[in-house]
């Protein structure tokens, strides 16, 4: 008993719960999480829902990128044609626009899209050209 009491008192100096104070601090432990799971009131928090705290900056859409098509003056106009119909989905009348403005202006755009998708489209327009002996190049713009 004496080793009992000294045991509780050392326990109590360190603030540690001991049976009596456990059970009331368990009681605490168990009955909070299940008030905010069964709450009843239509409370998300006390629904067990996770709440967000309101964003404080307006959310920024991704940044943009432009694929532009520049002029040479060896790569035939209907290879042009089908670059832009196969790669950037153009129809015969849109793709042969584009062309027509690289043609006349140097550069044109053949689309806008995230920065992935562009490179990757200029990567397959330049390897395309390259397989066929064109020397067609494009490149990538931040909008
Ligand atoms: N200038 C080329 C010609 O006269 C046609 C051309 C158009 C080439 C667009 C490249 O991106 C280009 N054959």
């Amino acid at each position: 008993m004496a080793y009992l009491d000294h045991t509780q008192r050392q326990m109590d100096a360190f603030n540690w719960p001991t049976s009596a104070s456990a059970s009331a601090q368990r009681t605490d432990a168990i009955h909070e999480p299940q008030r905010m799971v069964t709450g009843q009131d239509g409370d998300a928090e006390a629904d067990g829902e996770l709440l967000l705290a309101p964003a404080k900056t307006k959310p920024k859409r991704p940044p943009f990128y432009k694929v532009v098509l520049l002029n040479d003056d060896f790569t035939p106009m209907d290879f042009v044609v089908s670059i832009l119909e196969m790669i950037f989905r153009k129809n015969h009348e849109e793709a042969t626009e584009i062309m027509m403005q690289v043609h006349k202006k140097g550069a044109g755009v053949c689309g806008v899209f995230t920065r992935d998708v562009a490179e990757t489209k200029v990567d397959q327009v330049i390897e395309y050209a390259r397989i066929n002996d064109y020397p067609l190049q494009c490149v990538v713009e931040q909008e």
